[in-house]
């Protein structure tokens, strides 16, 4: 979990249970984590999600004076990655004195303990909409693992909150569709609400104040089109700068966000096209351009907000001249210094020889497309 700056959903989720705040109980935090009584809770579930990135990006937000409901300024497109996942269990227990979060056995904290029990309340809410007022007074166990580096600019938000919804409604016995979940998803991390789906995968910008309409939904499976994604890992530490707090800056300071938002819409057709027509050489060209675009409004906020390192413009021309050459290869980068080089499956061994070259690369990662979040175990009543 990045970090990031909080909104004030917990605040504002309607739910009506009196919460004691977190400075109230850090004693109660450590002293419940193993309580065997947890373990036989008849309100748990565990889910996974897999990551995802953007080709076309999300970089900035709407309606700002409903900060919970997260709206994203512009519509995105991503596709979700096979190989990165986040799996989250919950328990909700008339036990806990508080909410209580591990992610990599790592206890949270402040921040990021209250953004995760923002989108705990929503369900709390839900749980009482729907009946379910054994779980609306509870609090939840949390433990989530990222089989990849987290916050450095690898979606681990998106596939946290995505993987934290899916299990949470299931342990709550919430029931909710995907486009639901999607929207929960939104409300924790804009790009979480394109990890609920597989595949190719569309989050639009939406125009109704409530966010009922910006939710994502699937494009393209897998199947239609299974491109291969290379990660190169120039840096695996967090990032200087959250992608929240960096969106905010662009937004408040860029001369260019005007621009990028109003061109939005004419590369996400483009975009949309090209995966419909397995199209390479058309997604290569919209991608990068959407890329380095959302970077070039992030460069022009004052101060300029600054994701790159040495080895990520090294990647980024390595993989040009690589398509220059006639292998099927653009990159992408996200809110860090990793650079994802999306290919055909036949570019993919020299595509990875040829980043595993560049001085600063770290470690590769590599990855097909994949599946929807999903519940691995659930029990409650
Ligand atoms: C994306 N990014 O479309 C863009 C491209 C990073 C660069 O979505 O504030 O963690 O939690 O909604 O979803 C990262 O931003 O931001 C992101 P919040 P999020 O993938």
């Amino acid at each position: 979990m990045n970090n990031k700056t909080i909104n004030s959903a917990a605040q504002q989720s309607g739910s009506q249970r009196k919460r004691p705040t977190q400075q109230q109980a850090p004693a109660a935090l450590h002293s419940d984590h193993n309580d065997k009584r947890l373990a036989g809770s008849r309100f748990q579930a565990q889910a996974m999600a897999h990551a995802n990135i953007a080709l076309i990006k999300y970089w900035g937000k709407r309606n700002l004076h409903t900060p919970q409901l997260n709206l994203p300024a512009v519509g995105s497109l991503s596709i979700t990655l096979d190989a990165l996942t986040t799996t989250t269990s919950v328990c909700f227990s008339e036990h806990l004195q508080t909410d209580q979060v591990r992610v990599n056995e790592r206890d949270l904290q402040a921040r990021e303990l209250q953004r995760i029990s923002a989108s705990l309340d929503l369900i709390r809410a839900l749980a009482a909409a729907q009946h379910r007022t054994d779980i609306s007074n509870c609090f939840a166990q949390v433990e989530s693992h990222n089989n990849f580096p987290t916050a450095a600019g690898l979606a681990s938000s998106a596939s946290a909150f995505a993987a934290l919804v899916k299990a949470a409604t299931a342990a709550a016995g919430v029931q909710l569709d995907d486009a639901a979940l999607s929207r929960l998803a939104r409300m924790g991390s804009g790009s979480a609400a394109r990890s609920i789906f597989g595949g190719f995968v569309l989050l639009p910008r939406g125009q109704r104040d409530d966010g009922e309409d910006a939710v994502a939904r699937p494009l393209q499976s897998v199947a239609h089109w299974p491109l291969r994604v290379v990660i190169a890992i120039t840096n695996s530490g967090y990032k200087s700068v959250s992608s929240t707090d960096g969106m905010h800056q662009t937004m408040q300071t860029s001369a260019y966000f005007r621009s990028w938002v109003e061109a939005q819409n004419a590369d996400l057709q483009q975009a949309e096209a090209a995966i419909e027509q397995r199209d390479f050489a058309q997604l290569a060209e919209v991608s990068e351009y959407s890329c380095l675009k959302m970077h070039a409004t992030a460069l022009a906020a004052r101060p300029g907000v600054m994701y790159w390192n040495p080895a990520s413009i090294a990647c980024m021309h390595a993989i040009r001249e690589l398509r220059a050459q006639g292998h099927a290869v653009f990159f992408t980068n996200d809110a860090g210094p990793q650079i994802k080089a999306v290919c055909l499956p036949e570019a993919e061994a020299i595509v990875s020889a040829s980043l595993a070259a560049i001085p600063g690369v770290q470690q590769l990662l590599c990855s097909g497309l994949g599946g929807a979040a999903r519940v691995l175990d659930s029990q409650h009543p």
